[in-house]
């Protein structure tokens, strides 16, 4: 089929400068998008029958907090797109960031002894920014390279310390790391792991800290320090001169906002301090302000080795991720390496760079960081926190600018009292569906509701977003009760 009559209904209207694509936008049809759309792509993690039946909902717009799409409705975007918006959408400054460096040089490779500025100044500008004791980047597209390549860096340092055999890395269950086969290795998603032979030889996982499912019977304390030795449990099965890193986010994010107990990390230090065994904190979602700091272990008393990166370094508005090197590890590769035989041809892309370096100086500017942790972070946590109350929600619990509440059948005393809903029932989905209808984006990780908005979000944009997830939370209790699912409901759950 020639591309043109393949695309009719969707060739790019003819937009001036100031114009933006709407509904109204003569050639747009939405109709259209949402037929060639099911055709002919293929999205991440989608079950493409359903989405057939349904048609994607086709973004056009944003400003700020908020999305429109192409039927005109105004959506506030509780989850930063995917956790990366942080300066908000409509960044004009950025664009023209982007456009100058696209004319002056769109591309140029950082291999074979060639660099570029933007990727020079965004170096030095992360090693004034990154805790202490890192003074190089290593740069990537996308987080899940980022994953990739601090495995093979951390493979890579104990050969050059003669430690070949260090080659085994520990992670978590229900973490997210990324879609590469080495980042859907050391996530622990079962569902990614069932679909090929994953993970690869060598990642081994750990229970997550989650109190909330694991933590019956202790104080929240007690239970970090549980959590953390299954570490150490699992370095001595594998034997400590054969485990070359721990990786781990400060708070798993994709995995549904669960904050550890503030033992967890003090405690994994100190095991990987005995056993001098690499520290990775994957900042791709805590990084760049998300808990209210610049690096997420900053605020869990760590101190990684590595630190990949990506998401909120650009906002998203461009591709970029990398890993920051502490000393420990450049020293090493530096004095001791020759090549490092590991590189993407859009390490260090100009563009991007040049992107991440406005996005930096926005985040500078307005102290959005400060924001997070002084004032907004807070004001969310009471707010947030307050939905608790409703007769849907178990317990409900934020950090910055990222919050999470688990919908149950029957609440209890405590979280550990609570019912929760059988799996099967999706009400995680149902709710998700209630509050895109109703304006307002936020992720289901089962029957756990999170949001992660842009930091640019005001107190009073709290207060909207917030109403707007109490009344979408009534109408799915609405919904459950009328499909009797609830404790004491007219019918029992029909899948239990
Ligand atoms: N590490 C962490 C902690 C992440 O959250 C990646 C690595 C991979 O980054 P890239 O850029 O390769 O996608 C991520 C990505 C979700 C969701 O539904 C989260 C992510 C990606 C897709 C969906 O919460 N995080």
């Amino acid at each position: 089929m020639a591309i043109d009559s393949m695309e009719a209904g969707v060739r790019a209207p003819d937009l001036g400068a100031d114009d933006v694509l709407t509904r109204d936008t003569p050639g747009f049809d939405t109709g259209e998008l949402q037929r060639l759309d099911s055709a002919h792509y293929l999205h991440p993690f989608t079950d493409h029958s359903a989405l057939r039946a349904q048609g994607a909902r086709v973004m056009v717009r944003g400003e700020g907090i908020y999305l429109w799409d192409s039927d005109g409705h105004k959506i506030i975007d509780g989850m930063s797109g995917l956790w990366c918006v942080n300066v908000g959408y409509g960044r004009a400054a950025i664009t023209e960031a982007v456009a100058r460096q696209m004319q002056a040089l769109p591309f140029y490779n950082s291999f074979f002894n060639t660099t570029n500025v933007p990727a020079v100044r965004l170096a030095a500008r992360l090693a004034a920014l990154a805790p202490e004791g890192f003074r190089h980047v290593f740069f990537t597209s996308s987080g899940s390279e980022a994953n990739d390549t601090a495995v093979r860096m951390a493979w890579r340092y104990w050969q050059l310390m003669g430690q070949p055999q260090r080659l085994a890395i520990i992670s978590r269950r229900n973490a997210y790391h990324g879609s590469t086969i080495a980042g859907a290795s050391l996530g622990g998603m079962a569902g990614m792991h069932a679909q090929g032979a994953l993970p690869i030889p060598g990642i081994h996982h750990i229970e997550q800290p989650n109190f909330a499912e694991l933590g019956r019977g202790m104080s929240e304390a007690e239970f970090g320090l549980t959590a953390a030795r299954w570490l150490e449990e699992k370095i001595l099965e594998i034997g400590p001169g054969k485990v070359a890193a721990f990786i781990g986010e400060p708070v798993q994010g994709a995995g549904g906002v669960i904050i550890p107990p503030r033992t967890y990390w003090p405690e994994i230090q100190r095991i990987c301090d005995r056993y001098g065994i690499l520290l990775i904190s994957d900042e791709v979602i805590c990084g760049f302000g998300r808990l209210g700091a610049w690096f997420g272990c900053e605020l869990m008393g760590m101190r990684p080795d590595l630190i990949p990166f990506a998401k909120g370094v650009t906002s998203g508005y461009i591709p970029l991720g990398g890993v920051l090197v502490s000393d420990r590890v450049a020293d090493v590769l530096i004095d001791k390496g020759g090549d490092f035989n590991h590189g993407f041809t859009y390490s260090g892309h100009p563009v991007a760079c040049a992107a991440a370096l406005e996005n930096i100086r926005i985040l500078l500017d307005e102290r959005l960081v400060e924001k997070v942790a002084q004032e907004t972070g807070p004001y969310l946590k009471t707010a947030f926190g307050a939905l608790a109350s409703h007769p849907l929600v178990g317990h409900a619990e934020s950090t910055g600018m990222a919050a999470g509440l688990n919908l149950v059948r029957r609440k209890g005393a405590t979280m550990h009292d609570c019912e929760p809903f059988a799996r099967e029932l999706g009400v995680g989905m149902l709710c998700r569906g209630h509050m895109f209808d109703n304006g307002v984006i936020m992720r289901a990780v089962g029957d756990r509701m999170i949001v992660a908005p842009p930091l640019v979000i005001t107190c009073a944009e709290i207060d909207e977003m917030v109403g707007r997830i109490r009344v979408c939370l009534d109408l799915t209790l609405a919904d459950v009760q009328q499909r009797g699912w609830m404790q004491g409901g007219p019918g029992e759950p029909t899948l239990r």
